[in-house]
This record gives C-alpha cells, sequence and structure tokens, in this order.
C-alpha cells in the first residue's frame, strides 16, 4: 500500500500552542469573568489529559471548584471558550505561537511530492485558520485538503472520529496514510481509525506511552537541527531529517 496522503495533528504538532497560546488565552477568558482561576504551566500539563477547551474547563470545575454551579454553567463556560478562542487568535496573530522545526519543510516537500494532506484536531476551526494565515508562507495556505477539527467531530480525541471523518472526506483508505501527531490521546485516536502514526513528541507529553508509534521523535528536523530518534523501524536511535523519502520507506516496511 503506497503512502498518498499525510495527516496532520495542529496543538503541539504543526505548532507549540499549548504553554504560550491556549493556556495563557484560558486565563485571560477567566479573568474577563471574573473569576480568580489560573492555570500555571504545571497545573497545564495535567489539564491536558482532558482534551478540548470547553470539556477541559468542565473537568477543572468538578476537580478544583466543585462549588462552581450556577444554573447556567454550562453557557457561561461556552461564553468563556468563545473568548478563549478569541485571544488565542489575538496571541497567534502577534507571533506567539511558533511553528515547529521542519513542520514548513516537510508540507512544501509533501505537496512537491504529490502527497495529499489534511488537518486532523480536536481544537477549533477558528485556531486552526488562524494558525494557516498567520504562520505558514502564503504558497502553503492552501495545501491542505481538508481541515477536521472540533467542529466536524465533536467527540474528541482519543476517539477516533475526527482520523474516520478526514478519511471518509478524502474517500481515502487508512492504510494509505500517515497520521502526525504529538502525544498519546492523539496516537491514540489515530491508531483506532486505523492509521499508522509518526509521533513528535511535544514538550508537554515527554514521557507519555507511545506504544504502537510508528516512529517517535523529537521533532521533523531541519537540515540545521536535526531531530533525535527514539524508535523507528530501521533504528532504535541516532537522528533525522523527517522527508518524504524517510517517510516512503519507513511507511513501505510495514506492507
Ligand atoms: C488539542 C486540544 C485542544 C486545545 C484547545 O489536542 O486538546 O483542546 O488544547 O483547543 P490535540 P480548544 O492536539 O490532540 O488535537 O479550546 O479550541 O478546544
Ligand atoms: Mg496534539
Amino acid at each position: 500500500m503506497p503512502l498518498e496522503a499525510l495527516i496532520f495533528d495542529v496543538d503541539g504538532t504543526l505548532a507549540d500552542t499549548e504553554r504560550d497560546g491556549h493556556r495563557v488565552a484560558f486565563n485571560r477568558a477567566f479573568a474577563d469573568e471574573g473569576l480568580d482561576w489560573h492555570w500555571d504551566e504545571a497545573l497545564y500539563g495535567d489539564l491536558l489529559a482532558v482534551t478540548g477547551g470547553k470539556e477541559r474547563i468542565a473537568h477543572y470545575v468538578q476537580r478544583f471548584h466543585p462549588e462552581w454551579s450556577p444554573p447556567d454553567a454550562t453557557r457561561i463556560i461556552a461564553r468563556m471558550h468563545k473568548r478563549k478562542t478569541a485571544y488565542f487568535e489575538e496571541l497567534v496573530a502577534a507571533g506567539a505561537v511558533p511553528l515547529r522545526p521542519g513542520v514548513v519543510r516537510l508540507i512544501r516537500e509533501a505537496k512537491a511530492a504529490g502527497l495529499r494532506l489534511a488537518i486532523a484536531t480536536t481544537t477549533s476551526k477558528a485556531n486552526v485558520v488562524a494558525l494557516i494565515e498567520h504562520m505558514l508562507p502564503p504558497d502553503l495556505r492552501s495545501a491542505f485538503e481538508i481541515l477536521g477539527t472540533a467542529e466536524e467531530a465533536p467527540i474528541k480525541k482519543p476517539a477516533p472520529d475526527v482520523y474516520d471523518y478526514v478519511l471518509a472526506a478524502m474517500n481515502l483508505s487508512a492504510a494509505n496514510a500517515l497520521a502526525i501527531e504529538d502525544s498519546r490521546n492523539g496516537l491514540v485516536a489515530a491508531t483506532a481509525a486505523g492509521l499508522r502514526t509518526l509521533v513528535t513528541v511535544s514538550d508537554y507529553a515527554i514521557g507519555q506511552d507511545f506504544t504502537g508509534a510508528l516512529a517517535i521523535l523529537d521533532s521533523l528536523g531541519e537540515p540545521s537541527a536535526r531531530a533525535r530518534i527514539f524508535a523507528s523501524p530501521d533504528s532504535a536511535a541516532g537522528t533525522a531529517i523527517v522527508t518524504v523519502p524517510l517517510l516512503r520507506r519507513w511507511f513501505a516496511n510495514l506492507h
């Protein structure tokens, strides 16, 4: 089965969005609501176990502020989350959310090689659009033929729904596509959809269990900063620049 498509996660994979993007945006939205809730970096790392912003807020309330139970809690959470999304877009526009090494290079190479490209994320569509518009170079802004986001798949990772949606929308078999993820929740989602997955571990995901991944690296690598390989089909260690030929070779090992 040849490799025909790459399906990218967004948060932690395309960009380091969490610590200086989503986390800061959540805190600003809480302050706007007159709440003294504050998610520091360590707490936010724990809260990331719950995917999806609204779900994360609800989980935090349950765990740390069970006394906060206004009759319209769901509506207030939705309002805070909407503000949070607007703050996130502002942070992206201000350059606070850097793309990860090798992302632009690999997208450009994959497009030139005729691979199909898509996004599969639990984050809101507005966040993905902001990242694409502000962070990708103009020639790559329409590189993704399908954006699978929270709007298309409200049941979030680790459920496979967003990957199922993307594969169906592309009329693509999971056997012909590779997912690129940064976290265990993402790996579990992609694997449950039948996809092989390359993991570029993000800071918050260090130490998670990536059993079952096709390869595990610390980034996609650049010529000036090669990626460290933690596991791959042809070597257990070393360094790499993740190129299309390398992905084709690793992918072909499996069939
Ligand atoms: C990312 C997420 C998202 C973001 C926040 O997970 O869990 O919820 O943290 O985005 P993944 P929203 O990378 O596995 O897709 O606030 O828009 O939900
Ligand atoms: Mg992710």
